[in-house]
């Protein structure tokens, strides 16, 4: 089964959009590991996938990420992205991408700014061969992204593009299996679903901790909500995500 089929499956069985960004903090691994495995499993029927980033790979090594939590996230039929945002050229782009698609993760994270030529030519090289996902930073959340991402750039025809527009062009040539779109700026969010068309699936970070509306981003063309501290800094994580089912019941 892709990467795509098994989120949307997940999606589907659990009723939710909802992906757990497990990005927990703690000087000690071992308490971090024991958090880490307790908030997955008491939302793990509220959830269609967990994203994973540098926090937990740090902290506890890819060894312990793949027998714990990739392990858990597998036995509860539930898709892990390593969010590894690659960025850097074609070499070690692949040797990452194969490494963690290696350990086990179903998709990656990776920017488009690398380009394709011994860029991430390498990284979907990996992904396709393995029959994973590759996932395409396309505008992130935060208020200093706009500076970048919504830069208007000359085309070889005269015409002005967007930065952000570009990216999504290219993550429907390169048959991404998805785009980051941050849930803060569901006019962006509307105009990427609007360019790549209905099939393109849209991720959403930046909902709650950064303001971002899940009903918003949803109603804007999100396909996929990334929630992370509103679940896991949550004194009853399972009724925050639970709380992040509603915009999807309507
Ligand atoms: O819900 P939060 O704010 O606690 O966490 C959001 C997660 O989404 C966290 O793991 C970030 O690394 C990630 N993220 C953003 O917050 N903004 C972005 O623009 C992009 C991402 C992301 O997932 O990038 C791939």
């Amino acid at each position: 089964m892709s990467f795509g089929e098994k989120i949307l499956r997940a999606a589907d069985r659990n009723g939710t959009r909802t992906v757990l960004a497990l990005d927990l903090e703690d000087p000690d691994a071992s308490r971090l590991l024991k958090r880490s495995r307790e908030v997955l499993e008491s939302v793990r029927g509220l959830i269609c996938g967990v994203k994973v980033n540098r926090q937990l790979v740090m902290a506890l090594g890819l060894s312990a990420v793949k027998d714990s939590i990739v392990k858990l996230a597998n036995d509860f039929s539930l898709p892990t992205i390593m969010d590894a945002k690659l960025n850097d050229v074609g070499h070690t782009n692949g040797f990452m991408a194969r490494t963690y698609f290696d350990t086990g993760f179903d998709a990656i994270i990776a920017s488009p700014i690398a380009g394709w030529e011994n860029g991430l030519d390498t990284v979907f090289e990996a992904a396709n061969s393995r029959k994973k996902g590759v996932i395409l930073l396309t505008y992130m959340s935060n208020p200093g992204a706009e500076a970048f991402y919504s830069l208007t750039a000359n085309q070889p025809d005269g015409h002005g593009k967007k930065v952000f527009e570009i990216l999504t062009d290219l993550a429907v040539e390169w048959k991404a299996q998805g785009v980051i779109v941050g849930a803060t700026q569901p006019r962006v969010i509307s105009r990427v679903r609007q360019l790549a068309g209905p099939n393109l699936p849209i991720y959403s970070p930046g909902i709650g901790a950064q303001g971002g509306d899940p009903k918003a981003a949803l109603e804007a063309g999100s396909t996929y909500l990334i929630v992370g501290r509103s679940i896991y800094n949550s004194p009853d994580p399972a009724k925050a995500a639970m709380e992040y089912k509603r915009p999807i019941a309507g």
